[in-house]
């Protein structure tokens, strides 16, 4: 079989998707009008035009704006559902789902709204054959104590989420600052990741493992400055969770040509290829390791071995986890 069509068909597991960046502007209009939401664009096309980004926060600005039409339950449970189907036919088994719950807190949306909708999403896309989960986000721009308020309003709903994750805006916002309260997410049991080295430096990589424990690093391709952070995520096979086309259109590298995955795997990192937030950056699972592949000159053994990483980085139980593998 011909290379796209091993990379389109193999099972893999997606380890980084935001549900909020797998809203596209058509459900944003949609979801608009269904709650008379206002938005400050005529059309769909006029949203599309607006995805043009020079670096994370100008990304995270529209992200957020566009995050702003979900009210109700079922906003998330349909959100949610689009994004499955998406995964279910790029033959994603696995996923594991970033959600962000102060973007929708603050706008008086209840956690229990948001968890609920997502999580009876994820339930229903066993149908599907997809086993999915969810991972909260605490937003790294906002204060630990806001943190510890999220964590606090999300325990009553603790068996609906496996683990905790930072994201948002990463320059000026170090791992340390979220030290006590993954700390204590830690001592709940829950999973840990966090975005790291994304835009930030290999101090914050560094950070993030030896400070917030974390098990996986989402994103991670600054660590290539840093030969000894390289050796340690090798050494104690800490998963990276890349994503090409977010790093391509976040201007991370210049061309998808440029992108240092190849170098990743080649060091023996469990290197792996995630959409992080499709529906503003231009594609799903199966289009990231189709334009990757193309743009960089992967072959197959890289294909074999970027699924096999899905697996062994994801927090499936260990018996399923052998299944897939
Ligand atoms: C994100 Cl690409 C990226 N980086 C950091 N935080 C995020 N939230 C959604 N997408
Ligand atoms: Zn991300």
């Amino acid at each position: 079989t011909s290379l796209p069509a091993l990379l389109a068909a193999m099972p893999k597991a997606e380890l980084h998707i935001h549900i909020e960046g797998s809203l596209e502007p058509e459900l944003i209009f949609q979801l608009a009008q269904r709650n008379g939401v206002a938005i400050p664009y005529a059309s769909v096309e006029e949203l599309r035009k607006a995805y043009a980004f020079t670096n994370l926060q100008s990304f995270l600005d529209i992200y957020y704006a566009g995050a702003s039409v979900l009210l109700k339950e079922q906003d998330f449970y349909d959100m949610a559902w689009a994004y499955l189907r998406k995964a279910a036919a790029d033959n994603v088994i696995r996923t594991e789902i970033f959600f962000d719950p102060q973007t929708h807190t603050a706008r008086g949306v209840s956690m229990e709204t948001v968890v609920n909708g997502l999580h009876r999403a994820c339930v229903d896309a066993k149908t599907m054959g997809v086993d999915a989960e969810l991972i909260l986000c605490f937003l790294r721009h906002l204060s630990e104590e806001d943190a510890f308020l999220t964590l606090e309003q999300a325990l009553p709903l603790r068996d609906k989420f496996i683990g905790v994750g930072l994201d948002s805006s990463e320059l000026g916002h170090p791992p340390e600052k979220f030290a006590r309260v993954f700390a204590k997410c830690r001592a709940l049991g829950l999973h840990l990741v966090a975005h790291a080295g994304e835009e930030g430096p290999p101090a914050y990589v560094w950070a993030a493992l030896d400070v917030l424990k974390v098990e996986r690093i989402d994103h991670g391709v600054q660590s290539v400055k840093d030969p000894a952070l390289m050796q340690r995520l090798a050494q104690d096979r800490i998963p990276l969770t890349v994503c090409p086309l977010s790093n391509l259109k976040l201007c991370v590298f210049p061309k998808l040509a440029d992108h240092n995955i190849r170098q990743l795997l080649d060091a023996g990192l469990v290197a792996t290829v995630n959409s992080d937030d499709p529906a503003y950056f231009g594609g799903y699972m199966n289009d990231n390791f189709l334009q990757t592949f193309a743009a960089t000159g992967l072959a197959k053994e890289h294909a074999y071995r970027l699924a096999a990483n899905s697996f062994e980085g994801s927090f499936a139980e260990a018996g399923a986890k052998r299944r897939y593998l």
